[in-house]
C-alpha cells in the first residue's frame, strides 16, 4: 500500500470500530416498582418543576451493564436515620410505603454508595419516596473516585438558586413517582456516588427508598 491507501485503510478501520461499538450497545432495562399513592395530597410547588408524566430517558449501554449498587454499603451525613436503615438504599426493595424508606434529618443531607471499585457508569436511578406526589429540593448527584468527594463530577443538579453551594443546576425538579428519576451518565468512571437533597415539598426531611447505579 502507498501512504494514501494506508490512510484510507486506517480511516475505514476507525469507522468500523466506531460502528461496532455503537452496535454493541443495548437499551438498559430498569425495573420500576408498582405505583402506589396514599394519604392526603399536598401541593408540590417549586419554580422549576418538569411537567408531570415526563418519560424516563432511554439509556443505551453495553451488554452486561448492571446495577452495581445492589447490596453495596451506604454511608450518610446523618449516621442515625430517624426511620429505617441506610441499608434500605441498596437492598433492592423499591416499593412505596412504610418499611421501605430511610428518613434522614432535615436540611441538606447526603447518602453515599461505595461500588468497591471504579466502574464505567451509564445511569443512576433514584427513588426518594413515591407514595405521595412530592418533589425533593436541591437534588444533586455526584460521582468520584475520592471517598471524601474533594473532587467530583456532578451528573444531576436541580438546585436552581445554588442554595446547596455546588453551583446553579440545569436540571428541573421533578415529582416523585414509581419511576423515580433515571439520570443518564456519560460513561464517567468512578467508585463512589453521592446524592444530596434538602427536604421536600411536603416536609423538611430527606428520604431514600432505593438508588441504583448502572455500570460495567
Ligand atoms: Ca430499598
Amino acid at each position: 500500500m502507498n501512504n494514501k491507501q494506508l490512510i484510507t485503510f486506517a480511516t475505514i478501520s476507525a469507522l468500523l470500530a466506531n460502528f461496532a461499538t455503537a452496535e454493541d450497545l443495548v437499551e438498559l432495562s430498569i425495573e420500576f416498582p408498582p405505583p402506589m399513592i396514599t394519604g392526603t395530597p399536598v401541593p408540590a410547588v417549586l419554580p422549576h418543576l418538569e411537567p408531570p408524566g415526563t418519560p424516563a430517558p432511554t439509556i443505551m449501554a453495553p451488554a452486561g451493564t448492571k446495577n452495581l449498587a445492589a447490596g453495596k454499603s451506604v454511608t450518610s451525613s446523618d449516621d442515625f436515620p430517624i426511620i429505617g436503615d441506610l441499608e434500605y438504599v441498596t437492598d433492592g426493595d423499591k416499593d412505596a410505603g412504610e418499611g421501605y424508606f430511610v428518613e434522614l434529618f432535615e436540611d441538606i443531607q447526603w447518602v453515599q454508595i461505595d461500588l468497591e471499585k471504579e466502574a464505567e457508569i451509564y445511569a443512576i436511578a433514584v427513588w426518594h419516596f413515591h407514595s405521595q406526589k412530592r418533589a425533593y429540593k436541591d437534588v444533586v448527584v455526584k460521582v468520584s473516585n475520592d471517598e471524601s468527594f474533594e473532587d467530583y463530577k456532578i451528573v444531576f443538579n436541580s438546585d436552581h438558586d445554588n442554595s446547596a453551594g455546588f453551583g446553579k443546576g440545569d436540571n428541573s425538579a421533578y415529582i416523585e413517582t414509581n419511576e423515580g428519576k433515571v439520570i443518564p451518565v456519560n460513561k464517567l468512571k468512578a467508585r463512589y456516588v453521592r446524592l444530596y437533597s434538602n427536604g421536600n415539598t411536603s416536609n423538611e426531611m430527606n428520604h431514600y427508598t432505593e438508588v441504583e447505579v448502572y455500570g460495567i
